[in-house]
């Protein structure tokens, strides 16, 4: 910390000491100087999106340490290694402190916030001048708060007039949210993770749930119905190995496999009639369509026998209550959208809907990729709504109390759409808030290449050292997790609040405060005349909600949401009265969907190969993925606790089968080159069974993997396709 302190003093100028000490005179009324007094303070985990409750215990409003809540409706008392070390991360050297502007000789120097603010703005209103006003673009981050979403989202759309605003959890989200709008008429993931506890049938589809969500895991294994749990996953993961089934699918067959399985289910009239017929629309011609998927063709494209496929299809109709569960497997493809809904398709068509146990679940990725899915303003319009229906746009101008001719009458651009426009000298302006694009970004080296060709590229992080906050015009230092309030929404529709139990390092702000900062400098200050803490945004977010299938207006403010323990949506309170929810509850318990017909629909689509298939020159097939549960994502927080440092491997490290390990001639440990079409890289090889020959796998977490991934997109969700490209495999010299 003292480190900081100097650095303050000495880059503090005297504009910046203004701003700390009379903070009305930019806007921003009293900074909420909020540290929570009291001993021990009851907060969600800030990395993964099972959102479990985490103590913090508090000297002087100082949190010196924390333990999972004992008795909580999600965590039942358990944490991971990352949710044991979330505090460590704060402290690190490298933390961004001040603002940091790149100079006439190319180096990042520290400056005062007006400068950075003046700077941003000056820059941003430029370009558009010069343009066109969609000419810059921004990037927000599943792991900043809901009110944080809301307000970059507002404040871009609205105040600033960008029409182009996207964020990660296209990476990783978009394709559960068109599949689950395009069947069910709204984003809604309908479980509740009890369902995990209460279904005799538990199917994985591309998760590796006990490295990913190691406590939804852990919620698994308590399960007293003995649950048959099958795993979809070419590789044997950690997940697979505990499975009662393992179904070592070839990588991109999920889709001829799921509609081979609801091929038998029809061809036994293992089907649910009734609620089919009350419930759903589609499924004649979806029946019809499955018609040609049978076994035999189906264990043709994906290897696997028969009889396995048969075994599944008489284990989904023999459970009782069977629960379908899919992640990135799934919705990093090239068909994402269509794969998703034929798992929807199984779970309507047998009737394992609404009830204890069952489901077609998407698990979600970050801790509050929910809340950018419903109240970003990105790819929808705040609560879910259509920036393309004028009652929609209506709606949201008479809330918030602006002119509708402010709210954007089109969709933005997806993120691969905005990179596309940088490459096209469309986009000449990008703001990143909490996401390092450098590192995770699809076919990384393009995208390296590209952003050199903005104008003006600002990064937003907590640290100054990420491959993309070296890459940036300006750097913005932002508090983190721990340092600031708000909410968060879990994988199960549960708000949770989190709370500022350490003060940001430097001159360090909340992403909330430095949204305020630049509605100031912008000159648009007076539309967020509200928007003064994250408490009174979320009263905001909870108007934007009233009516919609999310509706919180019964969630009456922070204290209620820790008092319960969290609330799941939708909450509208009993006829006025906010009341206690009930701790647990799953959506469609009535068969009604949000569609117009109320039923859900019945989607499908001819599969395809991928755009990118293994041949003589690239004959590897490279599968990419979580490594272990102590690593999250491009590592920024997690390679700073030297507890978890303990807990992976130093350096990449490429899983290779011990036949294709002998046909390269390398033993583990030995260091191989990896070449796809687009760049090459080196790693140690281990050797394992747990990949298939004529595949190799690489963990995510490390920065040059993406070097070699190959763009392709989904077309409905634009979700990048992670888990597929061709590789040669070579001896390093
Ligand atoms: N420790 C840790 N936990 C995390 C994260 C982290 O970085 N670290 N990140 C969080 C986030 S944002 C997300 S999105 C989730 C991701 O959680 P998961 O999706 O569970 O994790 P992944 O390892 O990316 O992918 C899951 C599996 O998909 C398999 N797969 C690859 N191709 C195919 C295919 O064609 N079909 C099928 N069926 N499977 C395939 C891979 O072999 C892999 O085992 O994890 C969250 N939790
Ligand atoms: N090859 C391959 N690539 C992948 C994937 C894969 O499976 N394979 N998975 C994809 C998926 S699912 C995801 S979600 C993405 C994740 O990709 P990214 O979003 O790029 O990954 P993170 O490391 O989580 O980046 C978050 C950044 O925000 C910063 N940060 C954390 N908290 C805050 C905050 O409160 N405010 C601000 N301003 N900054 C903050 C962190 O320091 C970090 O630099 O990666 C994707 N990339
Ligand atoms: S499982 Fe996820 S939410 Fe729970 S402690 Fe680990 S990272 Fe945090
Ligand atoms: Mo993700």
């Amino acid at each position: 910390m003292s480190g900081n302190h100097n650095l303050l003093r000495r880059w503090q100028g005297p504009m910046t000491r203004e701003l700390l000490q009379k903070p009305a005179a930019f806007g921003l009324g009293k900074v909420p100087e909020r540290l929570v007094p009291n001993a021990t303070t009851r907060m969600v985990c800030g990395f993964c999106s099972t959102g479990c409750s985490l103590d913090a215990h508090l000297v002087d409003g100082h949190a010196v340490n924390l333990t999972p809540t004992a008795v909580h409706s999600v965590n039942l008392g358990m944490a991971c290694p990352k949710g044991w070390e979330a505090l460590t991360p704060l402290e690190a050297a490298d933390r961004a402190t001040v603002p940091l502007l790149r100079d006439e000789r190319g180096v990042l120097r520290p400056v005062s916030w007006r400068k950075a603010m003046e700077r941003f703005c000056g820059e941003f209103r430029r370009i558009q001048e010069t343009h066109g006003p969609d000419s810059v673009a921004w990037l927000g981050s599943g792991q900043i708060t809901t009110e944080e979403l809301a307000f970059l989202g507002a404040l871009g759309k609205f105040g600033m007039g960008i029409r182009h605003g996207d964020g990660n959890t296209r990476q990783c989200m978009a394709s559960s949210v068109v599949a689950y709008k395009q069947a069910f008429g709204f984003d809604a993931p309908p479980f509740t993770y009890a369902d995990f506890e209460q279904s005799d049938v538990i199917v994985l589809v591309g998760s590796n749930l006990a490295i990913a969500h190691p406590i939804l895991w852990q919620r698994v294994l308590r399960n007293r119905n003995n649950p048959q749990i099958v795993v979809l996953d070419p590789r044997t993961t950690e997940t697979a190995s505990a499975a009662t089934l393992h179904l070592p699918l070839g990588p991109k067959s999920d889709l001829v496999l799921l509609y081979s399985l609801a091929h038998i289910l029809i061809a036994r009239d293992w089907v649910d009639h009734g609620f089919i017929s009350k419930s759903t629309s589609g499924y004649d011609a979806f029946r019809k369509f499955v018609a040609p998927f049978t076994p035999d063709f189906a264990a043709g494209q994906s290897g696997l026998k028969v009889e396995v496929i048969e075994q599944l299809a008489e284990m989904i109709h023999n459970g009782k209550a069977v629960s379908f569960w899919w992640t990135m497997g799934v919705n990093q493809g090239h068909e994402a959208v269509r794969t998703a809904q034929a798992i929807i398709n199984l779970a309507l068509m047998t009737g394992n809907i609404g009830r204890p146990g069952t489901g077609a679940n998407s698990i979600t990725g970050q801790c509050n990729a929910m809340g950018s899915r419903l109240f970003s303003n990105t790819t929808s319009l705040f609560g879910g709504r259509d920036f393309e229906s004028a009652d929609d746009r209506r709606a949201v101008a008479d809330i918030l109390n602006l002119s509708v001719d402010r709210i954007p009458d089109t969709n933005s651009l997806a993120y691969d759409e905005i990179v596309a426009g940088i490459r096209e000298g469309r986009i000449k302006g990008l703001w990143l808030v909490g996401t390092n694009p450098s590192h995770s970004w699809i076919h990384q080296g393009e995208f390296n290449e590209l952003i050199r060709n903005l104008e003006f590229f600002v990064v937003q992080d907590m640290y100054h050292s990420t491959e993309t906050a070296q890459r940036a015009d300006l750097m913005l230092p932002a508090a983190g997790w721990g340092e600031k309030e708000g909410t968060f929404i879990n994988s199960e529709r549960r708000f949770g609040v989190i709370k500022k139990v350490r003060r940001p390092p430097g001159e360090a702000m909340s992403d909330f405060d430095i949204f305020r900062l630049v509605a100031h400098f912008w000159g648009c200050g007076e539309l967020f005349a509200d928007w003064t803490t994250p408490e009174r945004v979320f009263q905001i977010v909870k108007q934007l909600s009233a009516g919609r299938p999310c509706d919180i207006t019964g969630i009456r403010d922070y204290q209620a949401l820790d008092d319960c323990g969290g609330i799941q949506w939708p909450w509208c309170g009993n006829g006025g009265d906010a009341g206690n929810p009930p701790t647990e509850r799953r959506l469609f318990e009535d068969g009604r969907f949000f569609t117009e017909d109320q039923r859900a629909r019945f989607l499908v689509e001819t599969p395809r190969p991928p755009g990118e298939v293994p041949d003589s020159q690239f004959p590897w097939i490279l599968l990419t993925g979580r490594g272990t549960s102590a690593q999250w994502h491009t590592q920024s927080r997690t390679s700073k606790s030297q507890i978890l440092q303990k807990l992976y491997p130093a350096g990449l490290y490429l899983e290779l089968n011990p036949e294709d390990a002998a046909r390269v001639g390398v033993g583990t440990g030995d260091r191989v080159r990896i070449t796809s079409r687009r760049g090459s890289i080196h790693a140690s090889v281990f050797i394992t069974s747990t990949v298939r020959p004529g595949q190799v796998f690489l963990p995510m977490h490390y920065p040059q993997v993406n070097r070699l991934t190959y763009a392709e997109f989904d077309p409905y969700s634009r979700q990048p396709s992670y888990k597929s490209c061709a590789v040669r495999i070579d001896v390093a010299n």
